[in-house]
């Protein structure tokens, strides 16, 4: 019998000004996110991106792989990724999640957050290629790190701290990404891996 901890629960809205967030806790339950994220360690061909900004090069502080439908191409800061084809894993996934969000998406980013070391800095998803209210679908597996939200222009508003657990999906839609930044920061504890996986549309 399954566990009240490992029912998928419903889709949860957390209140903030100018954004749609939902989380929905337990999309996957822990054998199925295991098994997932085993094959994503195994399948992925991982690589430590350069990004350019204000003409240096860095490298980024996560490993990370595109996957998409040709044409899909992504570019930013940049980096131009040109995209994996789906692989039976992640169109797997992208089923499902397609499934529970009642949208559709052409293209993934994965992020491999090794340890706690690794991190993502305060961005927003809203390049040109996203349209002006894209809608993101954002899996998360393995270990629990922090997303956090901060709006852009209201100071005065608290940033948003979410807890993203493994098999958990986080929506982002509506204004979203206009007027709020998000980053996962590193943690001082030790962390084992999460891998993070952005559903989009890229519009060509
Ligand atoms: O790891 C996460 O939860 C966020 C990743 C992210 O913001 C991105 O890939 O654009
Ligand atoms: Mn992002």
């Amino acid at each position: 019998m399954d566990t009240l901890f490992d029912t998928p629960g419903e889709w949860e809205t957390i209140p903030a000004l100018d954004a749609d967030l939902r989380v929905l806790t337990g999309f996957y339950r822990k054998p199925e996110s295991h098994t997932f994220m085993q094959r994503l360690l195994d399948e992925t061909p991982w690589q430590q991106e350069t990004i350019t900004l204000w003409g240096k090069q860095h490298l980024q502080p996560r490993l990370s792989a595109w996957y998409g439908d040709p044409g899909s191409g992504y570019s930013y800061s940049g980096v131009v990724l040109a995209p994996h084809p789906w692989t039976e894993t992640l169109r797997r996934i992208k089923t499902d999640v397609e499934a529970a969000t009642d949208s559709r998406f052409n293209s993934v980013l994965l992020n491999l957050y090794r340890d706690e070391n690794d991190s993502v800095g305060w961005h927003s998803d809203a390049e040109p290629e996203l349209g002006s209210c894209p809608v993101i679908a954002s899996l998360s597996l393995g270990e629990q790190r922090t997303f956090r939200l901060r709006h852009r222009t209201r100071k005065d508003l608290k940033p948003l701290l979410l807890d993203l657990t493994d098999g958990s999906l986080l929506l982002m839609a509506g204004k979203t990404q206009h007027c709020w930044q998000h980053a996962v920061m590193k943690e001082r504890a030790a962390r084992g891996p999460r891998i993070n996986l952005t559903f989009r549309t890229i519009r060509q």
